[in-house]
């Protein structure tokens, strides 16, 4: 063994078959050699084992950009799918231990960039990880979607970012990066996970291509069932674990990142930052001595006061947990077929989706509910979001558990698609008007009777529309063309550009003021109207989206900016690491939903 420098280790040392970590100064973690005498799988010319996974022995590196020894034991696994016009390469290792995935990625290229506002665009690493092997195509509880650039900086489009630590090195050739995944479930000899990983190849603000172990399709990102497997082996019976403080670490990375001008009393977070390096500088003994310094962190986080500034903004609360799992009272999906008018002056057959609150085919229920048309995005179709009947998604599960803790009303939630018909985000406006709302909402318990244009307009109150992307700009157009048929807006990750051959972004005040003569023309008061808008500061539209909101902002007498919406009928809520997904969408959508319907 190597590196057990600490008396108070050696009664543990002792023990330690593989794993040690080592606390000493700031070089923490020195890990041992693992796998001594294991029989090792034969792989072949990939580095994937006969049922081609890739193979994960038992040990513990130290996660800092250095190419410890202790990875001269791992499996390495040349990628396969090499996109057209990608000219870097990449060598990927695995290690596991009690606590942990691991992987070391040496990425071969010598431009590296991190120009593009959109962060898989960027030089950088992703890994997918499907921890229970269920295959979901939906990402599930399970599954994580992890990605950092060559400068450390990390994303999450799905997972908590908390459990992924990583170290990146640029070196002469490329860069090296060093990541850990935590994992949920204790892992154990022979557990085979799902997972992916994805090298993105930048050149200048564009992405050339995508480096794959297993997937060949670019969908890895929504869809689970695209990974591959890591069997891991190796852990010898009596390994022991070392100290881990690598949620400390990963805490520390995440309170320096915040954006001190957001708070009122940042000092007692830099002050509980700088208490935690002190702590591991110096002599560390004990789990609960770094578990302490975990909670005394937290604590400090909890007690952030927003900055005076802030007063109105609204704030991004995560999604908790428990609201991703099923609630014991589901709401039902169905589906409605209908005719919309297409653009060569036929009919297309359609379908969309309802969601139907718990309880709401109950015996003697005759309540009128709320009604919210969601829009996906680009590329995406009605079936994203709920499915179909039987199924039951994050979107859903999210709005059960909305109900069933009291964090909303009940209301109807409906998911149709802008392909087909007119086939146009920014045309989809007429088909909601002429067939969408008539149809769905005469069927069902709304506050709609006739489905003629004088009562749709009469019901408008409980009538809203969001969409994420190209379903923003769909928001946007029904804003601008259905105000008198609906209430309450809600554009995500998605500028306006209704000012032809620009967006919102370009000409961001005359797509204002457009806005403003949509509102004042149809002699709408402030009250009569809400904006509700959000993004990540890491998506792709922030950039396009803060200029318009900007120069919304300056019509103070038509968009009245607050978080608190008894205040104002505007807002835009940026979460912070937002990328331009829909892991964040829905979280976006549970933050905004008690904002509707507040008549
Ligand atoms: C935007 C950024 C991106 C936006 C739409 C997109 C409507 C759509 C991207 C895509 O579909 O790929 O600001 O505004």
């Amino acid at each position: 063994m190597k590196g057990i420098r600490r008396a108070g280790f050696k009664v543990l040392a002792l023990l330690l078959a593989v794993t040690l970590l080592v606390l000493a100064n700031a070089a923490y973690l020195q890990a041992s050699e693992g796998d001594q005498g294991l029989e090792r799988v034969v792989v072949n010319e990939y580095g994937l084992d006969s049922e081609g996974r890739m193979v994960a022995y038992f040990g513990s590196p130290v996660v800092d950009g250095e190419v410890d020894e202790i990875w001269s034991q791992a499996v390495p696994v040349t990628p396969k799918y090499i996109s057209n016009g990608v000219q870097a390469s990449a060598k990927f290792r695995a290690l596991w231990d009690d606590n942990a995935l691991y992987i070391l990625a040496e990425i071969k290229d010598d431009q590296l960039s991190d120009q593009s506002a959109n962060t898989y665009e960027q030089d950088s690493f992703e890994v997918f990880l499907d921890e229970n092997n269920n295959k979901s195509s939906e990402y599930g509880v399970d599954d994580v979607h992890f990605r950092v650039n060559y400068k450390n900086a990390r994303t999450a489009d799905d997972g908590d970012i908390e459990r992924f630590y990583t170290r990146t090195k640029v070196v002469e050739d490329g860069y090296i990066v060093e990541a850990r995944v935590a994992l949920q479930s204790a892992p154990v000899n022979g557990k085979v996970l799902g997972i992916e990983l994805q090298v993105n190849e930048a050149k200048g603000a564009q992405r050339l291509g995508t480096i794959n172990v297993f997937d060949a399709t670019g969908t890895a990102w929504q869809d689970t069932s695209k990974f591959g497997e890591i069997i891991l082996l190796g852990r010898p019976d009596n390994a022991v674990m070392g100290l881990n403080p690598y949620t400390l670490l990963t805490l520390i990375d995440i309170y320096k990142e915040l954006d001190v001008s957001r708070y009122a009393n940042f000092e007692i977070v830099a002050d509980a930052i700088k208490a935690a390096e002190a702590f591991l500088d110096g002599e560390i003994e004990t789990q609960q001595q770094i578990d302490d310094q975990v909670a005394a962190l937290r604590d400090a986080v909890s007690k952030l006061e927003p900055a005076e500034w802030l007063a109105n903004e609204k704030e991004f609360k995560a999604l908790p947990n428990q609201y991703r799992w099923p609630n014991e009272q589901q709401g039902t999906i169905e589906t409605v077929v209908y005719q919309a008018t297409n653009r060569r002056g036929g009919t297309d057959t359609k379908k969309l989706h309802v969601y139907l609150p718990y309880g709401y085919y109950d015996e003697g229920n005759d309540r009128k509910y709320n009604v919210l048309y969601l829009m996906h995005g680009g590329g995406e179709n009605e079936d994203l979001l709920f499915g179909g009947p039987g199924q039951n998604r994050e979107l859903k599960r999210i709005i059960d558990n909305m109900i069933a803790f009291g964090d909303i009303e009940p209301l109807i939630v409906v998911t149709p698609t802008f392909y087909r018909g007119m086939d146009d985000a920014g045309e989809f406006h007429k088909e909601l008007v002429n067939d969408v709302i008539p149809v769905v909402e005469t069927k069902y318990r709304t506050y709609l009777t006739t489905g003629d244009l004088e009562d749709m307009k009469a019901t408008r109150n409980h009538r809203a529309f969001g969409g994420f992307s190209m379903g923003a700009l769909s928001t946007w157009y029904t804003y601008i063309f259905a105000l008198d048929y609906v209430k309450y807006f809600m554009p995500l990750s998605g500028d306006c550009w209704i000012i032809p051959t620009s967006a919102g972004a370009r000409r961001a005040m005359l797509t204002a003021e457009y806005l403003e003569r949509v509102a004042k023309n149809g002699g709408y008061e402030p009250t009569d109207y809400y904006l509700l808008c959000a993004t990540g500061d890491a998506d792709i539209a922030y950039g396009n989206m803060v200029p318009q909101i900007e120069a919304l902002k300056q019509l103070s007498d038509s968009f009245i900016y607050s978080g608190d919406v008894s205040k104002g009928n505007f807002y835009f809520m940026v979460a912070k690491g937002g990328t331009h997904h829909w892991n964040w969408v829905n979280q976006y959508i549970y933050n905004i939903l008690p904002d509707l319907f507040r008549d």
